[in-house]
């Protein structure tokens, strides 16, 4: 068998922030007269800070300052949010998955493109079974370019070949194939059709079903086409 760790991304995949993200950019939105709805929000997935930003600027221009202070006060929106995250935020299936893994001797590793990473897996209390973390801060170019998973790779010693992706996001499915690297895509077909394989989500997404599919290249059949 080639494969031989998982790189997971955070949000939307192994847990949800995209809510927290969406009340912080809202608040923002809202203090700056700027129309941003939830519909508005799901094109922000995956995508970091600045460029987020940019999208929900829809090309009004602001000096750099006013950027970066608007980066800041979002970000202390979002800081404020995410004291709530608690285990209980752990998406359903993703611990267990991650736990597999650990007992079959392969690894994990985070991929997100988010800078506060770090302080919502030790908030999810799943930072010990994660051996190596790439984030938003580990790499200049984010998704959709690869960077952040051949971080990922690099810090496990594993080449492309032997990492599967595990992404909700159409730009992190982007970066996964930009990089060389299989991966697996939750959510709707639509979203995360350039993956090797589609769940809804990792509930009930058992390690010996995930690898099969992979290794014999099944794309999943759980959606009516
Ligand atoms: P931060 P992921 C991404 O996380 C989010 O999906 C995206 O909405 C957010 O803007 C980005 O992280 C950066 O987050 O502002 O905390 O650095 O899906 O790559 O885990
Ligand atoms: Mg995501």
């Amino acid at each position: 068998m080639t494969i031989k760790a998982f790189i997971f991304d955070l949000d939307g995949v192994l847990t949800d922030t995209a809510e927290y993200h969406y009340r912080g950019w809202k608040r923002l939105a809202d203090e700056l007269e700027i129309p941003f709805s939830r519909e508005d929000n799901e094109s922000l997935r995956g995508i970091q800070r600045r460029a987020s930003l940019m999208l929900i600027l829809k090309g009004r221009t602001f000096p750099e300052e006013q950027i970066q202070e608007m980066m800041e006060r979002k970000n202390l929106y979002y800081l404020e949010f995410i004291r709530e995250i608690s285990p209980r935020d752990v998406l359903p299936g993703a611990r267990e998955l991650l736990e597999e893994i650990r007992a079959a001797g392969l690894k994990s590793a985070l991929g997100s493109a988010s800078k506060n990473a770090p302080e919502v897996i030790q908030r999810l209390g799943i930072e010990n079974l994660l051996d190596a973390v790439s984030d938003g801060q580990s790499v200049e170019q984010q998704k959709p370019a690869p960077d952040i998973f051949l971080h990922a790779a690099a810090q496990l010693k594993l080449s492309r070949a032997e990492c599967i992706v595990v992404e909700d996001a159409t730009a992190g499915v982007e970066a996964a194939k930009a990089g060389g690297f299989r991966c697996v895509g939750l959510g709707p077909r639509e979203r995360v059709d350039g993956a090797d394989v589609i769940y809804p989500s990792l509930a009930n997404v058992h390690l010996s079903d995930l690898i099969s599919k992979l290794e014999f290249n099944v794309k999943d059949m759980n959606f009516p086409k």
